[in-house]
């Protein structure tokens, strides 16, 4: 009896593996933006097994997208980016006939993706957030005083509040069309601008700041604010949810906030679309289907902390996220917020060398 039910096992698993050679989906995200169970369950649900790589920058994504045969079947663009990818053309239209699921999505969260992308023609979006400042609440207290408040890019972007705070770590994104234009703003110049001086000022202002930034890195903080490493970090809205969660699970004290500053900050929306020369793409219209199934899209955001378009999954997300301002802003925050804009190549070159130039301190 025990024999044969091996043997059996054994069958399967050979069985198995021959499917699971050419039944996959490779899947590109970001770093940190998946329930720990969200694939798992996409393999029992489906029999299709997932291959998943992680990046945190739009520019690693976009030189693999532009490149082509990147091997991938689904990647998560930020809409901006997947504007310009798809102009080069990068993605193939969504057979919208496989992703019934797209009924739970959010007209207007939508409607707001297509200004990228006309009729969510290539995608769908993933997850949405700010790109805001996250904070070790005792760190600040003790270096600007208890009565400091927190409200403000005066954090990051004066050069006599950030000095103060130097010696206990501050950083930066990585991202550099999300960074310039919070410079630029706080400089009260337009964020969406494209003109050069603009680039330039925001540029200048950061290279003000720049000796007492420890780090420009855009995952890396997600710990060493959670671990103390760190006090203040220019980041994503989630991430920085996630260094506060840690911090409370591992009880050493660290107290982390979040804040979308006064002055405005940037929203963005990350997109799930499907390369041009996709090896699966079947696979990939049904991993997106997948995803956009209400409770998994819940799932995701009751784990990584960031809002997601799926008016479907709201019943389900923890009323904890649902109700805090830095994950669903206010009506006042959100009046401030400014979404992000593609930049044609010209543009893009003047950014790319500015950036350099302001990390390298050259
Ligand atoms: C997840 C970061 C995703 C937000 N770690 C960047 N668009």
């Amino acid at each position: 009896m025990k024999r044969t039910l091996l043997l059996a096992t054994v069958a399967t698993v050979v069985a198995g593996s021959a499917i699971a050679q050419d039944n996959v989906v490779n899947v590109y995200n970001w770093s940190d933006y998946i329930a720990e169970d969200t694939i798992e369950k996409f393999e029992a649900a489906t029999g299709i097994k997932v291959v998943y790589d992680v990046f945190d920058s739009n520019e690693v994504l976009e030189a693999k997208m532009l490149t082509g045969s990147s091997g991938y079947d689904v990647v998560v663009p930020t809409s901006d980016f997947l504007q310009r990818q798809i102009a080069a053309g990068a993605y193939q239209p969504l057979d919208k006939s496989k992703l019934p699921n797209l009924a739970n999505m959010d007209a207007d969260l939508m409607a707001g993706a297509a200004v990228y992308d006309a009729d969510n023609e290539y995608a769908t979006i993933y997850m949405w957030g700010t790109t805001g400042i996250g904070y070790n609440v005792g760190a600040i207290a003790e270096r600007l005083g208890e009565d400091y408040e927190v409200n403000s890019w005066d954090l990051v972007f004066n050069p006599e509040i950030v000095s103060k705070l130097a010696d206990c770590g501050v950083t930066m994104l990585d991202a550099p069309t999300e960074i310039l234009p919070a410079a630029m703003n706080y400089l009260g110049l337009d964020p969406r601008s494209t003109n050069k001086a603009d680039f330039e000022a925001g540029a200048a202002l950061l290279e003000s700041v720049r000796p007492h930034v420890r780090y420009f890195h855009s995952s890396q903080y997600i710990n060493d604010l959670a671990n103390g490493d760190v006090c203040v970090s220019v980041g994503w809205s989630g991430d920085v949810f996630q260094a506060l969660y840690r911090a409370e699970e591992s009880e050493n004290g660290v107290e982390i906030g979040y804040v979308i500053p006064d002055e405005g900050a940037l929203q963005w929306f990350d997109m799930l679309a499907i390369p041009v020369d996709a090896p699966h793409s079947d696979n990939a219209h049904t991993f997106i289907n997948f995803i956009m199934d209400a409770q998994i899209t819940a799932d995701i955001t009751n784990y990584v902390w960031y809002a997601n378009g799926n008016a479907a999954s709201m019943p389900m997300v923890d009323p904890e996220i649902t109700s805090d301002p830095g994950i669903f802003p206010t009506e006042a925050a959100s009046a401030k917020l400014w979404s992000s804009k593609v930049y044609d190549a010209r543009t893009d070159r003047v950014v790319t060398r500015l950036w350099t130039k302001v990390k390298t301190g050259q």
